[in-house]
């Protein structure tokens, strides 16, 4: 039985460990190049002059993987993330939550791998091989219809999650089949796989670390339903196994979905298991296509790297999923397959922190993105906010000298009305006279029609003004209505001049005439005496009005009248409209948020992408 590890009968892999990553890595950091098969086996790479380089036999038992993450960089990173997410507690909260998310992500104790593929590339076998236990249903037709979550238990278990409900079934072969199957025995779709949504299988006695989870998922390109449960749990994953059949290594839609998962995930988060479809199950058959069709099928995988978002050359695993199910015997890729896979025992692999911190990356160049274009808003929102103040207060600022000019006009108006008035009383108080002493209305009717002839005169000159002020300080001229409003204001009372009968129901027929005169000079006194109280009257009366006629004359509230609209009521994107945005230690704030969030995605870009692929 052939044990050494370069002649294709591989030992026994070590007992898996259950805590701790505990895989081989390369002692220069990046354990591969391009021509890592060739040049890690004897005789690879036979360079025959004239010819061109052989392909060389790949090596098992020689598997390497990527470096630790330093976990003293990682603990500067989530102590910056944490960092960030209080700063942003206020000013950003949606900042916070996702970083809060990523934290999560970062410290989630179970590792998940995924094993995806095209459909019947041998997934289900490759689990089956690396358990050595046929567990997961196998067949020629597509069979994996739902997503599988392996995990290790004390005891064997199965729970069908269908529509939102949870049913025990037994943990056997045949009982997943039914929950599982695409296809049934008769040879039909089954449509009511589409339902499961998930099947948990425990396991006890198995090769799965307590904290990790192994999926087997539906292949792709088999149906549209498929394809998106297959994407579902390839998201899920850590590290996405992708198992290639021999037999057609690498479709275009394989190329098409990993070039898409690696943009999202990195370039760590995927590895290739080649599932070597032997003629027979047997060891010089394993030999064989290890030297001859292995090499041809890396070298496809390799020189298709670079166009599916590989910086570097991936991991390629080989493994006869078929043949290791069938023997216990050492060969077949059972030690690397093995070693690999019982390597994901913590989130502390240098695969599971690469993918995390990779997703972290394009999250918080999301987030940094985000978060500039706000400082760019709110910036922009806080000039034009300042501009409308500034417009605001020159506005504010004319209206009240708009108004104190008003208002002395309008002081001046009554200071000059208010004379003319007791010059016209006093003119007309001079013509009142003992023998011409009139009765009745006539003072009355005098005094009224030439107060506002007096008024008429002075009022055309305040409406004048009143406009010219409108415009030289730029408000609202009067309107029509307005204006006959403020005419009315300013146009005096009719007045009543009081003549008075002091003799009256007393002169008699024998009365003295000087008795008589003596009343009529009396009634003349008083009717003079109250032409000018009437005239007060008129004053006062106008006077009192001083409020409403300035109120009148300076029209509408300023709030509503800006320098530039003629006094048309303003639309809200007139006004600061963002009145609700930021100031601006708040925007410095989220200045310093973002420039801590390009620091963070810094550092985790470079950790992620620490030292390439092996
Ligand atoms: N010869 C050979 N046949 C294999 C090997 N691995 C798988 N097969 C066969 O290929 C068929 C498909 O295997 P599965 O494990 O069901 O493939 P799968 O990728 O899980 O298929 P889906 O779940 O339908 O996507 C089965 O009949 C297997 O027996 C192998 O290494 N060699
Ligand atoms: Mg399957």
């Amino acid at each position: 039985m052939p044990t050494s590890e370069n002649d294709g009968g591989d030992p026994e892999p070590p007992a898996p460990e259950r805590r701790g990553y505990t895989m081989t890595t390369s002692e220069h950091g990046s354990p591969a190049n391009w021509d890592h098969a060739a040049s890690e086996s004897p005789g690879a790479g036979v360079s025959v002059p004239g010819a061109a380089i052989l392909p060389a036999p790949y090596v098992t038992g020689n598997l390497r993987d990527l470096p630790p993450v330093p976990q003293r960089r990682v603990d500067q990173l989530v102590r910056s993330l944490k960092e960030i997410c209080q700063r942003a507690w206020t000013v950003a909260p949606s900042v916070s939550g996702s970083i809060d998310r990523q934290l999560a992500l970062l410290g989630q104790g179970n590792v998940v791998i995924t094993f995806g593929g095209h459909f019947k590339s041998g997934k289900s076998t490759v689990i089956n091989a690396a358990l050595h236990r046929l567990i997961m249903p196998m067949d020629d037709l597509p069979e994996t219809g739902a997503i599988c979550v392996l995990t290790f238990g004390k005891v064997d278990s199965a729970i069908v999650h269908n529509d939102g409900d949870t049913r025990p079934i037994e943990c056997s072969t045949e009982c997943i089949r039914r929950e599982t199957s695409l296809i049934s025995s008769a040879g039909e779709r089954r449509g009511e796989v589409h339902s499961i949504e998930q099947l948990d299988i425990t396991l006890a006695d198995c090769v799965i670390p307590e904290s990790a989870r192994w999926i087997d998922s539906p292949g792709i390109n088999d149906t549209a339903e498929m394809d998106q449960r297959a994407l579902q749990a390839a998201r899920a994953a850590d590290t996405l196994i992708w198992v290639t059949s021999s037999r057609q290594p690498l479709s275009e839609v394989e190329m098409d979905f990993l070039a898409d998962y690696v943009a999202q995930r990195g370039p760590a988060s995927v590895v290739f298991l080649v599932n070597a479809f032997l003629q027979k199950d047997e060891l010089d058959e394993w030999k064989a296509f290890l030297s001859d069709k292995m090499p041809r099928v890396i070298g496809k995988i390799h020189a298709n790297a670079q166009a599916m978002g590989f910086p570097s050359p991936p991991l390629v695993i080989p493994a006869a999923g078929r043949a290791l199910c069938g023997t216990e015997a050492p060969g077949f890729g059972r030690r690397d397959l093995r070693q690999f896979l019982t390597s994901f025992n913590s989130n502390t692999h240098p695969r599971v922190q690469r993918a995390r911190l990779y997703q972290t990356a394009l999250e918080l160049r999301s987030l940094e993105s985000t978060v500039r274009q706000r400082v760019a808003s709110e910036t922009e929102s806080l000039a034009r906010r300042a501009a409308a103040a500034k417009q605001r207060q020159a506005r504010e600022r004319r209206r009240a000298d708009f108004a104190r000019e008003i208002e002395s006009a309008a002081e001046a108006f009554l200071a000059d009305w208010g004379a003319r008035a007791r010059q016209t009383g006093a003119a007309l108080a001079a013509t009142i006279t003992a023998p011409s002493l009139q009765r009745g209305l006539t003072y009355s009717e005098t005094l009224s029609r030439e107060l506002k002839a007096a008024a008429d005169g002075v009022v055309t000159g305040l409406l004048d003004r009143v406009q010219r002020l409108a415009e030289e300080y730029n408000q609202p001229p009067i309107d029509d209505l307005a204006l006959a409003e403020l005419r009315a204001l300013l146009t005096p009372p009719d007045v009543i001049v009081m003549v008075p009968l002091s003799g009256k129901g007393k002169v008699t027929s024998t009365m003295p005439q000087s008795v008589i005169a003596e009343f009529i000079e009396n009634d003349a006194h008083w009717a003079r005496w109250n032409t000018s109280y009437a005239t007060e009257q008129a004053v006062a009366a106008l006077t009192m009005k001083e409020q409403k006629i300035l109120a009148c004359a300076l029209g509408r509230p300023a709030s509503t009248v800006t320098p530039d609209n003629g006094g048309a009521r303003e639309t809200p994107s007139d006004s600061s409209s963002a009145d609700s945005g930021f100031d601006q230690a708040q925007v410095d704030q989220l200045e310093e948020i973002a420039s801590r969030l390009t620091y963070a995605a810094d550092l985790a870009v470079s950790l992620a992408e620490l030292e390439g692929q092996p």
